[in-house]
């Protein structure tokens, strides 16, 4: 028995591998491949030679429609399988749906959805799903035997409502002589399907067959079909479809789908397009509405609320007018509601339609520094070089997360999200910060965002990443609206510059000047520092000091920016073997939630987790051991040594993110794997600095070129006096 399998192909280089290696390793191997390109490049095919795979080529751009009938006349199968060139399926799909096949019908599957790639999805499934909530099954809970019910209800969405997943006898479309409608760009497959039902003998459910549904992560560069912004051929399109199609589902129990999916579009969708349409649009929307709720049957209106049934009614008797109404006053009870149960919510409301209409304030400056948590990084340089170089030009206000900094100059310190932290936020004419603002974040006009940013990358960045598995999915989307705010962004290198261009698609003015953070790494009076600064810290003058500042591992995690940290160095022996010559400081990265408790190690190690400023111990330290921590590119303008333990440097590479360079090559320090090692190359210090001086000065030169110790001058003065 053999099976078609038509994919519609529009240039999804990124995703089809994964749709090609789920069908190359099928158990099931009686099919065919046929691959409509929709006026685009055949998809590299040579790694999967167990696939015969047939390409079929459409010159223009057309729909998924027109690519999909191409296929049909080509298929030579006694079966059609439909499959979308960005999913995939389990690899004993196949071989389940023949056994359960029937002839003249057709057999249905389980729909799963993942943001994740093949290997990630089936490697880290469950850890995934349970931070990013990818569901795990499907949501319906009806009655999975009754094909009309299934396949129209567990969408979400009348556009969901789709033909993948499901084997079809070929019979069943010629004899019927079933096509895509190729009026249809977005709502294709509704009418498909119901066709199929129609005239199918039977229609059976095969739970254990999983077709597995990629969700976009990047609805920005390769949006789905769900995804692409074009609502108002939506709105018309879903209604010309209920209108022409309504009449295939049968006169029965069934009919109440149908129909309830519809009444969902227009509550959910057609009445937020008429809330916002211009007077002709409305009356447009007014007459196909009007048609398409003349079909709907009175069996739906015990399944809908009040508030869904009124919409209806109105809709019935063309009253668009109060569609509106209702959806606008509908809309305002929800923002009460919504409003008024939550705090956070309130103060968010108030800022945007309150305190953002205030004026502005010319001279004001807010800071924020790794979300609140320190007064440190580029912000504090930036603040400090302001305050005294321009003494009462500018009015400061830092925001804090519940402790309040010492600082040196006169500053408002705001606990962030507090209400005065949204008065500040609204009125604020210049922002300075060295992470990603909030999502509500407004951009007034005349305002300027200054983003420092926080490292060099060497872990691939957001828009440079495959799978989002540190966040949340739409993390591409989201940074994406963030970065559109920023008016300068800070490269510390050239290296950087290119990479934070493609990684946030960002195009605004580029600040090419090294990191304000680091020019306190090229102070003149360094040694006179570093007495002080270990004296602050109550760390012997005469011991070497070595610090080790580890970063953040995406999987191991409490919740939301709550990382753990596992300590792999083993204290006991480093102590045993260097406590005469040096003191450890250990410095874990500002997501991690784990307070290590080294008291036992007292004398010999310290934790300065929370001490504010990483560079001031960059300062005292003689020896850094880091592993994929960005602290490495400014650390080396120190010109000491540096070593790797990168114990889990496979694992980190390869499946968490993915790196800018190559570390084999580039890295100015050895790799190393276990404590004995690390021991080993503390006690040959000297030798390793021979060794590696070469690398050094080419790392040197590549990623610390920039720096002077005069960026925070350059950055004021670009940002802030117009030069
Ligand atoms: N940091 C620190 N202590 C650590 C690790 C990091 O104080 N143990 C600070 C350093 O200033 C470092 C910055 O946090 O440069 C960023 O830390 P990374 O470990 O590089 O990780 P991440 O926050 O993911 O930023 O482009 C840079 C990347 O975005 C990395």
């Amino acid at each position: 028995m053999r099976i078609s399998v038509i994919i519609a192909y529009h240039g999804e280089t990124k995703y089809i591998m994964d749709c090609f290696a789920s069908l190359a390793e099928q158990t099931y191997r009686d099919f065919e491949v046929i691959v409509v390109c929709d006026g685009c490049e055949e998809p590299d095919v040579s790694p999967f030679p167990e696939l015969t795979v047939r390409f079929v080529k459409q010159e223009a751009s057309g729909s998924v429609a027109i690519m999909r009938n191409l296929g049909i006349e080509k298929a030579e199968g006694e079966y059609l399988y439909f499959l979308d060139a960005d999913d995939y399926i389990d690899t004993n799909m196949f071989e389940q749906m023949t056994q359960a096949a029937v002839p003249d019908g057709v057999v249905y599957a389980t729909i799963r959805h993942t943001w994740y790639s093949r290997k990630v999805h089936y490697d880290n499934g469950e850890e995934l799903n349970r931070q990013n909530g990818t569901a795990k099954k499907d949501r319906f809970r009806g009655d999975c035997q009754n094909p009309y019910e299934f396949l129209i209800m567990r969408a979400n969405g009348l556009q969901n409502v789709t033909i993948l997943g499901m084997l079809i006898a070929r019979s069943i479309v010629d004899e019927n002589n079933l096509r895509f409608d190729e009026d249809f760009l977005y709502f294709s497959d509704a009418p498909f399907l119901l066709q199929v039902l129609a005239a199918a003998k039977t229609a059976v459910f095969c739970e254990e067959s999983v077709y597995i549904k990629r969700k976009h992560n990047d609805p920005v560069n390769l949006p789905a079909l769900v995804q692409v912004k074009d609502e108002e051929k939506k709105i018309f399109e879903g209604m010309r479809m209920y209108s022409q199609y309504k009449h295939v589902v049968p006169k029965d129990e069934n009919e109440v789908y149908f129909d309830y999916k519809f009444a969902r579009f227009l509550v959910t969708r057609i009445s937020w397009f008429i809330l916002k349409a211009k007077p002709g649009k409305r009356k447009e929307v007014c007459a196909c509405l009007k048609e398409a709720l003349g079909k709907m049957g009175d069996g739906v209106n015990e399944r809908l609320g009040r508030y869904p049934r009124q919409l209806v009614k109105y809709g019935k008797r063309g009253r668009v007018d109060k569609i509106a109404k209702k959806a606008r006053s509908n809309a305002r009870k929800e923002k009460v509601r919504t409003v008024i149960h939550s705090r956070s919510r309130m103060k968010r409301y108030i800022y945007r339609k309150v305190l953002c209409k205030m004026k502005m304030i010319p001279d004001l400056i807010v800071f924020e520094s790794f979300f609140g948590k320190n007064y440190s990084d580029s912000p504090k340089y930036i603040y400090e070089y302001l305050n005294q170089t321009y003494p009462g030009t500018y009015k400061s206000v830092w925001i804090h997360t519940g402790k309040k900094f010492d600082l040196p100059y006169k500053a408002k310190q705001v606990r962030r999200f507090s209400f005065r932290y949204f008065y500040y936020m609204a009125r604020s004419k210049y922002f300075v910060f060295n992470g990603r603002q909030p999502r509500y974040f407004v951009k007034r006009k005349g305002s300027v965002f200054l983003e420092t940013w926080h490292g060099t990358p060497l872990k691939k960045l957001v828009f440079d990443m495959d799978d989002v598995t540190s966040a949340t999915p739409l993390y591409k989307e989201e940074v994406y609206k963030q970065t559109r705010a920023w008016d300068y962004l800070v490269a510390p290198n050239r290296f950087s510059a290119d990479i934070f261009g493609h990684a946030f698609m960002y195009d605004g003015n580029m600040l090419e000047t090294g990191y304000p953070r680091n020019d306190i790494l090229y102070r003149d009076d360094k040694e006179k520092l570093i007495g002080e600064i270990k004296d602050e810290l109550g760390i012997p003058q005469d011991k070497k000091v070595i610090l080790y500042a580890p970063t953040w591992r995406d999987d191991e995690y409490y919740g939301h920016a709550k990382y753990k940290f596992s300590l792999m160095l083993e204290l006991d022996r480093m102590r045993d073997e260097l406590e005469d010559e040096y003191v450890v400081i250990l410095r874990t990265h500002y997501f991690i939630a784990d307070a290590l408790d080294l008291s036992e190690y007292g004398g010999f190690a310290y934790n300065m987790s929370k001490y504010d400023d990483i560079a001031r111990l960059y300062l005292i330290s003689d020896i850094l051991i880091t592993d994929y921590s960005s602290v490495f590119f400014d650390f080396a303008n120190l010109r000491r040594p540096m070593l790797f333990f990168t114990y889990d440097l496979e694992k980190y590479r390869g499946v968490l993110r993915g790196f800018y360079m190559d570390v084999e090559e580039e890295l100015p320090g050895p790799m190393l794997f276990d404590t004995e090692q690390v021991i080993d190359a503390i006690h040959h210090i000297g030798d390793i600095q021979k060794e590696y001086a070469h690398k050094y000065n080419k790392f040197y030169d590549k990623y610390c070129a920039w720096e002077d110790g005069h960026a925070s001058e350059k950055v004021v003065n670009a940002v802030f006096r117009g030069e």
